[in-house]
């Protein structure tokens, strides 16, 4: 009950700290890389941004598994210098430390009525669903 309360309470503060206006909030919570992304799926409207949180010890990030750019976009895409060609995420977020928060970038990309692959590169076990509405 005590755990449960001092995260919510870290959550809030990191939360508050960088959330958009309208952003939808994705987190990981203690043992994250066992308990996964919450909420496991993630509903967003189209043009929505999603906020990604950090409450647990190990670092994550939030990182589309199942989607990616074409070579093209790739090339104008900051953060696919580091990935083979064609296999750059759609979506991304940097890699995030406890009590840390951040944007996922690339959303402008995603289509409403289509569902979308997420997961944590570093612990490929962490998966979850993004739906645009
Ligand atoms: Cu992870």
């Amino acid at each position: 009950m005590r755990k449960a309360a001092v995260f919510v309470a870290a959550l809030s503060v990191i939360v508050a700290s960088a959330a958009p206006a309208s952003a939808a909030v994705a987190v990981t919570g203690p043992g994250g890389f066992v308990a996964g992304f919450v909420p496991p799926i993630l509903v967003i409207a189209p043009g929505e941004g999603i906020t990604y949180a950090n409450a647990d010890i190990a670092p994550h990030n939030f990182v589309a598994y199942d989607s990616f750019l074409s070579k093209k976009q790739a090339k104008k895409t900051k953060w696919c210098s580091g990935f083979d060609a064609g296999k750059c995420p759609l979506f991304w977020s940097e890699t995030i430390t406890a009590g840390s928060s951040t944007e996922v970038l690339g959303l402008e990309r995603v289509k409403s009525g289509k569902s979308y692959g997420f997961y944590c590169s570093l612990h490929p076990g962490m998966k979850g669903t993004l739906i645009v509405r």
